[in-house]
Order: C-alpha cells, then sequence, then structure tokens
C-alpha cells in the first residue's frame, strides 16, 4: 500500500529525537514493567521476562505533531496485546495509559489511547529497528532504550512513550502528559487532531 502523508506533515528520511527530560539510562536489576489499573492481578514483569515474550517485526509510519513523518521503519517489539493477554481485565476497561521515565520518575511521562486501536502488529514496544539506509540495530537511549512503544500510524508520534515502564488499564479516557497541556485526546494525524 502506498504511504500517505497527512495534511501539514512533510517526510524526512532519519529518524529525528524529540523528548522532554534527561535520557533514562537502562539498568537491568532495577528495571522492570508494570500491568495496573482496573485488572483482576497486577503483574511486574522484569526485564528478562518481557524479553520472552513472542517478537513481532512490523513496518510502521511515524508522524510527529511538530510535522515531520517517517516511512517504513521495520520494528522488533513485543506486541503491545502480547501484554494484554497477561492480565484479566475488569469489565468495561475501554483505554490505557502507557507510562515512561521523565527526569528519573518511572511514571511522570504518559499518553493515552484507546485500547482497541493498539490490538494489531502497529502497536509495538520495540527494541530494535531498521529502514532503508540502517541496518538491524538496537533503539538508541535517546529513541527510549530498552523498550519504547511505538503506536499505530493513527495517532502522533507524542502517543509513542519512550522509556516505558507500563500500562494502566482504564474505564474510561484520561489525558496524559501533553494532553494535560492541551494536545489532542485523539490525535489522528490523518484528521490533523493536534490540540483539543
Ligand atoms: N518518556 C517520554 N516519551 C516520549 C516523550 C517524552 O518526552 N518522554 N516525547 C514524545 C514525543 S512528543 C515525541 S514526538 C516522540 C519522539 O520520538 P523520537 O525522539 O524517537 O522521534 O516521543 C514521545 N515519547
Ligand atoms: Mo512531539
Amino acid at each position: 500500500m502506498k504511504n500517505k502523508l497527512p495534511p501539514g506533515q512533510f517526510e524526512t528520511e532519519n529518524w529525528p529525537i524529540l523528548h522532554v527530560g534527561d535520557v533514562y539510562e537502562f539498568q537491568e536489576e532495577t528495571w522492570d514493567f508494570r500491568l495496573f489499573g482496573e485488572v483482576k492481578e497486577e503483574v511486574t514483569l522484569s526485564y528478562a521476562s518481557m524479553m520472552k515474550l513472542p517478537k513481532t517485526v512490523s513496518s510502521i509510519n511515524m508522524h510527529c505533531v511538530t510535522t515531520w513523518s517517517k516511512f517504513d521503519s521495520i520494528f522488533e517489539g513485543i506486541a503491545f496485546r502480547e501484554l494484554v493477554n497477561l492480565v484479566e481485565l475488569n469489565e468495561g476497561v475501554d483505554y490505557v495509559k502507557i507510562y515512561g521515565y521523565y527526569n528519573g520518575d518511572r511514571f511522570a511521562y504518559s499518553a493515552n489511547l484507546p485500547l482497541e486501536a493498539l490490538l494489531e502488529d502497529d502497536a509495538l514496544f520495540v527494541y530494535r529497528w531498521k529502514d532503508e539506509r540502517h541496518d538491524w540495530e538496537d533503539i538508541s537511549p535517546k529513541h527510549g532504550y530498552p523498550l519504547r512503544f511505538i503506536p499505530p500510524e493513527a495517532f502522533y508520534l507524542w502517543k509513542g512513550t519512550k522509556w516505558a515502564s507500563g500500562i494502566q488499564f482504564m474505564k474510561g479516557d484520561e489525558a496524559g502528559f501533553w494532553e494535560e497541556m492541551g494536545y489532542s485526546m485523539t490525535a489522528n494525524p490523518f484528521k490533523e487532531e493536534r490540540y483539543r
């Protein structure tokens, strides 16, 4: 299928770096990943147990609200749905927040997303990537190593939490970090939903 550039976007071939705060420095001993909120029982995964989950490789287009779009990056990661499979959701869960590090605080960055949009191969917690110009390599610390969420292209890339630390399952929608500052809850680049 031919790539489509959303309105107000331009195509870039390299992968820019954008975030607020410090770059998280990975330490396997202290790293873990929490599945919490509206679940029967919370789950905490070590790095080793996370990396034992089934892997998915997908090509995903990225659209940043600052107007760059990057097509056809190939990511290797753990599909969002593999993590959903590890918990029993309470009745009525329809949104999630994906949390990540911000200045050393594990849960200070977050982005909200509708659960049903994240169940295919284009919603991945990634650790490796390649494209036409780069062979496989680990994603860099600045792009979110050791684990970074990449959302489906129907969402602007701020929904792609770097240095991911957990998923909160929710009944109803709730703003995350940028959404609280006035960015769109739904954030569809093709409808140019930048602000709310
Ligand atoms: N933890 C964390 N994740 C984050 C951010 C951040 O500040 N902290 N910035 C977001 C924003 S606004 C964008 S545009 C993308 C940029 O990803 P990139 O630098 O890998 O291109 O990361 C998103 N994920
Ligand atoms: Mo952004």
